[in-house]
């Protein structure tokens, strides 16, 4: 039976589709390739940053991945609602189904937490909004750690949080680079993989389980 299983956030209980709808709205007609830059900036931005040990937090972090995204898109003009659109990922929709699966997971005795890359402040305010607050017991921000995923001592929150055994912990993600550090590190992963073609990065990793948001808690109970 499952003891504590944490949860990915952005991608994962929240969903990126409606980024792609808040950039159509400030470049209309580019919305989804400034989506899809801006998504790969704030990662890259995040991993450098960790190995140069310069962490600033998530939120300084998605701002100046937006700027380089519009710099590389060659805008002659400064992008419209600039200012409201860095907020886009805060403003993010639940995904289909990870309200239910982790009110149903916790209703069976399983801790639940959310183990994210966000800065604090805006963790708390996408908890508050989606009411993820109610059934989530640790709200995990990367900020204690000063790092960003895939650095292990993000992962290692969730042991220390739980004071389990990264073994007999489940970490759900839909972003495979996050299955692969979780899994490095040692968590029991289950990857929500939104696309069937896509593959876990190859750096050694165990493979992850795979299921969607439906299938999550039966898959756990088992
Ligand atoms: C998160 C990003 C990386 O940690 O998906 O929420």
């Amino acid at each position: 039976m499952t003891e504590a299983v944490y949860f990915d956030l952005f991608g994962t209980l929240l969903e990126l589709d409606g980024l792609g709808a808040a950039c159509e709205q400030a470049l209309p007609d580019r919305g989804a390739q400034l989506a899809a830059t801006w998504r790969a900036r704030q990662l890259e931005i995040s991993w450098l940053r960790t190995a140069m040990r310069a962490f600033v937090d998530f939120d300084q972090v998605t701002g100046d991945a937006l700027d380089a995204a519009v710099d590389e898109l060659g805008l002659r003009r400064p992008l419209e609602g600039r200012k409201r659109l860095s907020r886009a990922f805060a403003e993010l929709d639940l995904a289909p189904g990870a309200h239910d699966a982790v009110r149903e997971l916790r209703a069976d005795g399983v801790r639940t937490g959310v183990l994210t890359n966000a800065a604090s402040g805006t963790l708390r305010t996408v908890l508050e909004r989606t009411r993820l607050d109610a059934i989530l017991d640790d709200a995990l921000s990367v900020d204690a750690v000063a790092a960003f995923k895939p650095d292990p001592s993000v992962y290692r929150m969730a042991t220390d949080a739980s004071g389990l055994p990264a073994h007999r912990i489940e970490f759900v993600t839909a972003n495979g680079w996050d299955a692969a550090g979780a899994g490095a590190f040692g968590l029991r992963v289950v990857w929500l993989r939104a696309d069937p073609r896509a593959r876990i990065p190859r750096v050694g990793a165990p493979v992850p389980r795979i299921a969607t948001w439906r299938t999550l808690a039966e898959m756990l109970r088992s």
